[in-house]
């Protein structure tokens, strides 16, 4: 395969609602798209960052930095450049997972649209829909939350997690049961905002029968979530402190997290998500898939991912319409309770070029064109 052109189409996307977590609040998905011609077929990928390096050191305009001085460079270089060998071509650069998925996942779309193959089959999914969750913001009043989870349950979302920060927490976990009951699944994520000195208050989180609570304490402190798992009997998972296969194999070593949150992203593309699966299921650790806000260019893929045997928990993978009132690909739907697994070649959708259009800030090319 040969490349000819790589592209970055920046997007500003408006959410239907302000999403607020321990870190900040989103009004808008303001990211780039990149867009990967080769000679065989064109492919399509999101970076899943902000615009501001509040969740993880990444972000936007970093990243087209990275991916044009660092990341295409050696990968166009390569004398036949395929997903497989971008990870072993920019080794040699530390850190930028999500920039690094970003260029492997738009390759490895036009690879597999060259080959006629989708990625839910290259990854070896075994179901055609998944279970999808929603994650509820933190919200003014307690009475707001009730309001929004319903309106959630109503649609047919299968799974609830609450955001949650000091001073909200308790009460609205204790709402949320109280008015829905003790079968819902329900799970609540810190964002990395508490430490090992709240261990008697996330104690207290135990009696509602949580999936999991999602890093409670500072991004890679794995031993400290070691201790507060042997503290609590919610099972903790792990989020922004994994980044790789090895982390999962440490930290599930070190029983620093029983559950784990599967972002292609955030470690560095969809190869290694699946190895980070592999791990875990050996373990008998459950997976399920994260997600951050994406377009339905990067939820397809995660979608095709969710599909693995070892997502035995309904991931943060909702419908379009949970995001955006009009997405860039065709939306997905949720249909009781579940999203269809996009089965057409490579990651199984393309940006809807009139949407994409009025959508579009600025377009620029990192390579050819
Ligand atoms: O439905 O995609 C979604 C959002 C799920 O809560 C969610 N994502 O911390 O996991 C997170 C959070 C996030 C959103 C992280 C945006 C980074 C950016």
């Amino acid at each position: 395969m040969k490349i000819e052109r790589v592209e970055v189409v920046h997007v500003a996307i408006p959410l239907v609602s302000p999403f607020r977590t321990s870190f900040g609040t989103m009004t808008t998905k303001d990211t780039f798209l990149l867009h990967v011609v080769t000679d065989g077929a064109e492919g399509w990928s999101e970076f899943a960052g902000d615009p501001r390096p509040l969740y993880c050191p990444e972000f936007v305009a970093g990243a087209e930095i990275v991916l044009r001085d660092f990341l295409v460079p050696r990968v166009v270089a390569l004398p036949s450049p395929t997903a497989a060998l971008v990870g072993p071509a920019v080794s040699g650069i530390k850190g930028h997972e999500l920039a690094k998925a970003a260029l492997e996942t738009a390759i490895l779309d036009a690879e597999l649209r060259s080959y006629g193959m989708s990625l839910a089959g290259y990854l070896g999914a075994v179901r055609e829909r998944v279970p999808a969750g929603v994650s509820v913001g933190i919200k003014e009043s307690v009475a707001e939350l009730l309001d929004t989870v319903e309106g959630y349950l109503a649609e047919g979302y299968l799974r609830i997690k609450l955001k949650i920060e000091p001073g909200w927490d308790i009460e609205p976990v204790r709402a949320v049961r109280a008015r829905f009951g003790a079968a819902l699944p329900l799970q609540v994520d810190a964002n990395t905002a508490y430490t090992l000195a709240d261990t008697e208050h996330l104690r207290r989180l135990d009696e509602f029968g949580l999936l999991l609570i999602e890093e409670p304490l500072e991004e890679d402190n794995l031993h400290g979530h070691a201790r507060l798992q042997s503290r609590i009997a919610t099972r903790v998972c792990l989020d922004e402190s994994l980044h790789s296969a090895r982390d999962t194999a440490s930290a599930i070593a070190m029983d620093a997290c029983r559950v784990v949150n599967i972002k292609p992203a955030r470690v560095g593309g969809y190869l290694e998500a699946r190895r980070i699966h592999d791990v875990a299921r050996a373990h008998g650790v459950p997976v399920w898939c994260g997600g951050m806000l994406e377009t339905g260019i990067g939820r397809a893929p995660n979608l095709a991912l969710a599909a693995l045997p070892g997502f035995t928990l309904p991931g943060d993978t909702s419908a379009s319409s949970r995001y955006f009132a009009e997405d860039i690909t065709e939306p997905f739907v949720l249909d009781d309770g579940h999203l269809r697994v996009p089965s057409g070649p490579g990651i199984g959708v393309e940006p809807l070029p009139e949407v994409l259009r009025r959508f579009t800030v600025r377009r620029q090319d990192l390579y050819g064109g």
